[in-house]
Parts: structure tokens; sequence; C-alpha cells
């Protein structure tokens, strides 16, 4: 089979992927069709932060998808108390709202604060004004592109949802100057992802969370990325001792096996929603509930929560000793890890291709940041395996 020359031909062009084809994983391993084998260290954006192909949560998936599949939420199914009662006990949530993908949590939680805002913040009609910061990243609808102030994902696409107003990451003074007596909410990440491995200053989680408490603003934090484990923490917020009014998870959620995402808030929020008034035929179905119940009982019982943290600094305190004077920057929390090359000089997608050409798969984020997140399952022998390499490429 041609497959580069078919998926360009029958394919739509939004995405430029590695040229190489995979078919197996276990792990932080991948084969291609030839057989050659790499090390992981993107993890599907850290959808599969358990590993690839874990094996409790295959044995979840196979066993609930011979069993019953798909009730739709016109019925009760069997699953859906176990996940919701598991997930609030690991997170410390009053209440869950399951959906598939990353994108359809933030249109939820968008939708449940804009509800809040007019029920009990007692906003004006469609004046409710919610804050988020420059170069975010919370996926690709109509509406979130709407607030994205990246050209390539908003070109093209208006026109464009209201209600948004976008400052500097990281900058808890422009929140206390942006928010006016219609500002429902701060959507932010706890890190940026795709803006490349930004971690904001220490301190700045608890700025915001004070600053939303002392102005009725709800704090959304997408941790759909930075959330279950991949920054050395269940959750990022807790870096700082924080919570959020409103959290947002997805991606390894599932272990990525199949799309599953949540929304879990508090109950004064989420209580403003009626019969009705949100939902999704494949939101909170019986497989996915049972895919989700091992996703995150494997990354409790094995310690993967742990391991990310312990493994992320090893492999964080090895890419500081890169000699390549391009290097501008190696920084990271857990297994959440961006190498910035001094930008107009260095093309990080051709240190990607010789990383691949190694076996070992990454992807830059812009052009001149390489991320490394490899499953919270590898090993110091692994994330020796990945030095090795990077030292050979980048030097
Ligand atoms: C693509 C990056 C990762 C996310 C946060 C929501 C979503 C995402 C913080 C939406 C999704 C993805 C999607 C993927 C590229 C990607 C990404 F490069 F953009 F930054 F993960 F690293 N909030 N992130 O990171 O979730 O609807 O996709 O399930 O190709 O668009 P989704």
């Amino acid at each position: 089979m041609d497959y580069f020359e078919i998926e360009s031909k029958l394919g739509a062009n939004n995405y430029k992927p590695l040229d190489v084809v995979l078919n197996r994983g276990e792990g932080v391993w991948v084969w291609d069709v030839d057989g050659n084998r790499y090390m992981d260290c993107l993890s599907a954006y850290s959808a599969v932060n358990q590993g690839h192909c874990h094996p409790e949560i295959v044995k979840a998936l196979t066993e609930q998808a011979g069993k019953l599949s798909l009730t739709s939420r016109a019925f009760r199914n069997d699953q859906l108390s176990f996940f919701y009662k598991e997930l609030c006990d690991l997170t410390n949530s009053h209440k869950v709202l399951p959906m598939n993908s990353g994108a359809e949590a933030v249109e939820t939680a968008i939708k449940v604060v804009r509800k809040w805002g007019y029920k009990t913040k007692g906003i004006a009609e469609n004046k409710a004004e919610i804050i988020v910061c420059d170069n975010n990243f919370h996926g690709r609808t109509i509406t979130i592109v709407s607030f994205s102030s990246d050209q390539g994902a908003r070109d093209g696409f208006g026109p464009f949802t209201p209600g948004f107003k976008s400052i500097p990451f990281g900058d808890a003074k422009a929140l206390e100057n942006a928010i006016t007596e219609n500002t429902i909410a701060f959507m932010v990440e706890p890190i940026q992802g795709e803006a490349g491995v930004i971690i904001p200053r220490d301190g700045y989680l608890k700025d915001i969370r004070r600053i939303c408490d002392e102005n009725n603003v709800v704090l959304i934090l997408d941790e759909i990325q930075t959330g279950l484990g991949r920054t050395g923490k269940l959750l990022a917020e807790e870096h700082e001792g924080i919570e959020a009014d409103m959290t947002l998870i997805g991606k390894a959620l599932s272990g990525g096996l199949y799309p599953v995402s949540a929304v879990l808030s508090n109950t004064e929020i989420m209580d403003v929603l009626n019969p009705g008034e949100h939902g999704s035929t494949f939101g909170g179905n019986p497989l996915a509930c049972a895919v989700a119940r091992a996703a995150l009982g494997v990354l409790v019982r094995e310690k993967m929560v742990e391991n990310s943290a312990e493994m992320g600094e090893y492999f964080l305190n090895g890419l500081k000793t890169l000699k390549n004077p391009l290097v501008k920057e190696v920084r990271g929390r857990g297994l959440m890890i961006g190498l910035e090359f001094i930008p107009e000089k260095t093309n990080a997608r051709t240190y990607c291709e010789s990383l691949k050409d190694n076996g070992l798969l990454c992807k830059e984020t812009h052009k001149n940041i390489i991320r490394f997140a490899p499953p919270l399952v590898a090993t110091k022998e692994d994330i020796d395996y990945a030095l090795d390499i990077i030292q050979g490429v980048i030097g």
C-alpha cells in the first residue's frame, strides 16, 4: 500500500505528519509497518499517558464492547455511576458532565458558565464575558478558535463568536485589570501546551485563584493536556495547592483507547443545567465509562503520576547537559518538557525528522520548540535511550 500517496490524494490536507506509518504499540514503544521500533515521546498529545495498549484498559474495552457499548442518555447504564464516583473521589469534584473530545468539554464549560452568569450572577442578557489568554490552545470549534490568537487556526473561519477577551498568559495583574461587571469566568491552561510548554511563574495559579474569588469569577482550568499525571501531579493545579471551580479533562482519561472527556465542577455552577439543555449521543456511554475507569485505575495503582514527576526531573536534567549552542532553554514539569532553540536559526522539524530516523518520535510546536512527552510508564532505561538519541542528533 502506498500510504503517503493515498493519504495525500484522498485525505483532507489538514495535517503534515512525519513520514512514519505505525501499526503496533506497547508501553512507550511503537512499531512501523516495516518492523522498526521507536520510542514515542509525544504520547498522542498526552492521550496515551498510561502507555500504548495498556493490557488492563484493553481488557476493559473488549469486555465492555462485547456486553453493551451505547445506550444513549435516554436510558441509564450500569457504568456511569461507577465512573462518576471514581472520578469525583480522585479529583475531589462535586459534579461531572461527560463528553467525548476535549473541544466538546471546553464548549460545554462555556455553555454552563454562561448560564451560571445569567441565572446566578445576574449578568444582563448576552453580555457575559469570558477572559482567556493569548496563545491559548483549547481546541478547534468555531467558538474556540474565536478566542485563539493563532492566525492559522482562525483565518478564513469567521464570523466568530463574541464574548471573549484575551490577556497575556502568566500576568495576574492583567487579569485584575481585565475583569468587568460582566466577567463570568477566566479560562486558562495551567501550563500552555501548544504555545510551547510555557510554565507560568510560581504563585501565578494562587494569584488567579484569589483574583477570581474576590470578583466572583469562575476559574476554569483546561487540564486536557496537563491533567492526569502529565506534569507530575494528578492535576497541574496541585503544584500550587489550588482548586479550580471547573476543570476540563480529556485525552488520557481513556488512556488513548477511546475519546472520553469531562467537565468537573462544583455543584453551584453545574446545577444551572436542566434536562434537555445540553447533551451528547456518545457522552457517558458504558464503553467510554468502562475504559475511563480502567484508565484512571491503572494511573493510580501503577503510580504513574509519581513516576512522571521522577522521570520528568531525570529527563530534564539530562537535556540540560546538551551542548548545542542553538539550544536556548529546556523547561518542563513532570514529563511535559519543551526544548526551545534560538528562533530564527533553527527548524525544529528537521531535528524531529532526524530523531525519527534514529528511533524516537516527537513533534515540534511552532518552528523552534520540540516537545518531549513520553508515556508516564517510561523507565529510567527508556529515558536513557531517549537521551542517547537526542544527544546524538541535537548534540
Ligand atoms: C490537534 C497541541 C497538544 C488541548 C487543550 C483542549 C484540546 C487540546 C489544552 C482539544 C488539544 C491537541 C489537539 C491536536 C494538537 C494538540 C496539541 F499541539 F495543539 F498543543 F495536545 F499538544 N485543550 N490538543 O491541548 O482537545 O478536541 O483535540 O480532544 O491536532 O488539533 P481535542
